[in-house]
């Protein structure tokens, strides 16, 4: 025992002298700065007022994650150890700082912008230009804490100077263990996943990066920044297209092209504002049907007495889900085959439903409940060519359902911002409370379901989608009072299947069954056309279609005419078209009775085709 104590009291003698430890301090002040400074940053960042600091808020929001906050740092300071004398102390005091200047335009980007910067914006020189002056007004007088530490490392090398004269090496063991250590631990999980496909791994949900305020939460800004990294690198390279794309491409929009002229609904709407809502998780099959003798969607049902309306409208979102549906409405392409569209490639440029009404003199708005960092919104958004783009921050959140703002004072709030807009105008609205799970609370309840239907999740999309659809109709209501109603067109779509993409099997568990809510293997959502002044509506249930139709639709009734986009949209106008037929998702055509094989081959290529075209920036090189 005594010769045990010997070998580590020599041990501590041999390392652990007292200049190792004053070495070892100076190490540690940093490292814990920055773990701090993290903290900090979310102490900003999670607070309505971004200027106002609130730290407990801050370590609310890190404290799960803070392992990841202690290995990044402690990466980035270990490379010290490979320096000796004072090379040391310049490796560390330079790092902290590039790594506080990090973490201070983060927190600057993020009053102005409400999501963390990427890198990829420096390949959007086009913004940077009087970037750099708007994020230097973004500062507040409390950022000086990210400096403290810099004063209190210079006064601890000043009085701890002669352990630091002292000539000392290089340590490579501690260099070793500092950093092989915490970078073993970050890289666990995605190793787990795309090495060893262990899809189940503890924390994979860290990974599937949808929201970049929320990647800076879980890895800390710094660590956000190397994942960023990594990811535009990834993708920074442009897709080149083959000789055989650029031959598919063409054969596709040869194949698409139906030359038929015009009929009664060109143009009819010209000149319209055009008001789009897209509905969460809002399918067909609940339009028209009654659930213990009443109308689940008495509004949408109301309305579609008058309007064009597509009930097989097919969803074709992927792996972006909702903002799937925001992109295909906008630009009629498909999106990507993997990941989301919005992350991957902002910046790509597209022929779009906001640019071609631009040019027809229009304003244009996406007003979005979410955080513009959710989906990378607010990027993809503006990068598909709105004016404008609104987010959850322009919103007095004082009704919370579900993710967000319940959708009735988000309706009341956009009202006046409708009204501001310059006319004609396009604005896109989005509601949430129809997100799953369904769990809406029982004061909006109002269908009276039985016990056991209240309490599954069919019964709460019910209830969900009810509520969501009382809301439509007082927006509308409000826009009829603010004389918004009579010049717009309104269109509603939903942006996704709901209970029967997510909650499928909780269907077939029900004691008591009824056919029209079982799942008919077509997902599919509603796609309306309103307009007030129509006295007759048009269902065209013969019609199979999808998302990516709408636009082509739209512009069609708008007055646009067809050349100005039929090179460059992969849906068709569903109001002068001989054909019915919707790609999916998985691969498969639904439909297509009197289309040949080998156009349904062609068809069905089109979900490669719209991914390389979005890859290779096909609508720049085209416009
Ligand atoms: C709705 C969106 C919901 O705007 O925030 O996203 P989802 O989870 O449906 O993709
Ligand atoms: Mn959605």
């Amino acid at each position: 025992m005594s010769s045990f104590n010997s070998i580590i009291n020599n041990f501590l003698k041999r390392n652990l002298n007292k200049d190792t430890i004053i070495r070892l301090i100076f190490f540690l002040i940093p490292v814990v700065s920055i773990v701090l400074k993290g903290i900090i940053f979310q102490g900003f960042a999670s607070n309505k007022n971004p200027y106002a600091l609130d730290f407990f808020n801050g370590y609310q929001a890190a404290d799960p994650f803070i392992n990841y906050y202690i290995a990044f740092s402690l990466v980035f300071f270990s490379f010290s150890f490979l320096f000796k004398g004072t090379g040391r102390i310049i490796y560390t005091f330079t790092m902290d700082l590039f790594l506080t200047l990090l973490i201070l335009t983060d927190i600057w980007y993020f009053r102005g912008f409400l999501t963390v910067p990427s890198a990829l914006i420096l390949t959007q020189t086009a913004n940077l230009d009087n970037m750099s002056g708007s994020i230097l007004s973004m500062t507040s007088n409390l950022d000086f804490i990210f400096l403290l530490d810099f004063i209190l490392l210079a006064i601890y090398v000043f009085i701890a100077r002669k352990s630091f004269s002292k000539n000392h090496g290089r340590a490579i063991k501690t260099f070793l263990c500092t950093s092989i250590l915490p970078i073993l631990f970050i890289i666990y999980v995605p190793i787990s996943i795309n090495v060893f496909n262990n899809k189940d791994v503890h924390n994979a949900y860290l990974f599937s990066n949808y929201d970049k305020s929320n990647t800076a939460k879980y890895f800390s800004p710094v660590g956000y920044h190397i994942i960023d990294c990594y990811t535009v690198y990834r993708d920074s390279k442009p897709y080149k297209l083959t000789d055989q794309d650029k031959a598919d491409i063409k054969e596709l929009f040869e194949t698409k092209k139906e030359d038929l002229p015009n009929n009664e609904y060109f143009g009819i709407e010209k000149g319209k504002n055009l008001i789009y809502i897209q509905v969460e998780s809002l399918e067909s099959f609940v339009i028209g049907k009654k659930i213990n003798g009443k109308e689940i969607t008495p509004n949408l049902n109301k309305l579609i007495q008058t309007s064009l309306y597509f009930p097989n409208t097919f969803e074709q979102v992927n792996e972006g889900t909702s903002s799937d549906a925001d992109l295909m409405v906008n630009t009629s392409m498909l999106p990507l085959r993997q990941g989301s569209t919005f992350f991957r490639y902002p910046n790509t440029n597209y022929n779009s439903l906001p640019n071609l009404l631009e040019k027809e003199g229009y304003s244009t708005t996406a007003i979005h409940p979410d955080k513009g960092s959710f989906w990378n919104y607010a990027n993809g958004l503006i990068g598909i060519g709105f004016d404008k783009f609104s987010d959850y921050y322009s919103f007095n959140v004082d009704e919370q359902i579900g993710l967000g703002i319940s959708d009735q004072r988000y309706f009341e709030q956009v009202v006046p911002m409708l009204k501001q807009q310059k006319s004609p105008f396009y604005s896109e609205t989005v509601t949430l409370s129809s997100h799953g799970p369904f769990d809406i609370p029982e004061k909006y309840r109002e269908l009276g379901l039985d016990p056991e239907l209240n309490a599954s999740k069919l019964g709460g999309y019910f209830e969900s989608v009810h509520y969501t659809d009382k809301q439509i109709g007082h927006f509308i209501d409000l826009l009829t009072k603010e004389g918004l109603l009579e010049n717009s067109l309104i269109v509603i779509m939903g942006d996704h299947t709901g209970v029967h993409k997510y909650y499928d099997d909780t269907i077939g568990q029900l004691s008591h069954k009824e056919d029209w809510y079982l799942n008919t293997g077509n997902p599919t959502v509603p796609f309306i056309i309103y307009d007030p002044s129509s006295k007759q509506g048009k269902t065209f249930d013969k019609m199979y279609n999808g998302q990516i139709d709408v636009m082509p639709t739209l512009l069609y009734l708008l007055g646009v005419e067809k050349d100005k986009y039929e090179n460059s949209a992969l849906g068709r106008n569903l109001l002068n078209t001989n054909k019915s037929f919707a790609v999916i998702t998985n691969g498969t055509l639904k439909g297509g009775e009197n289309l040949t094989d080998k156009e349904k081959e062609i068809y069905k290529k089109s979900l490669e085709i719209s991914d390389k075209m979005i890859r290779a920036n096909y609508a720049h090189n085209v416009s």
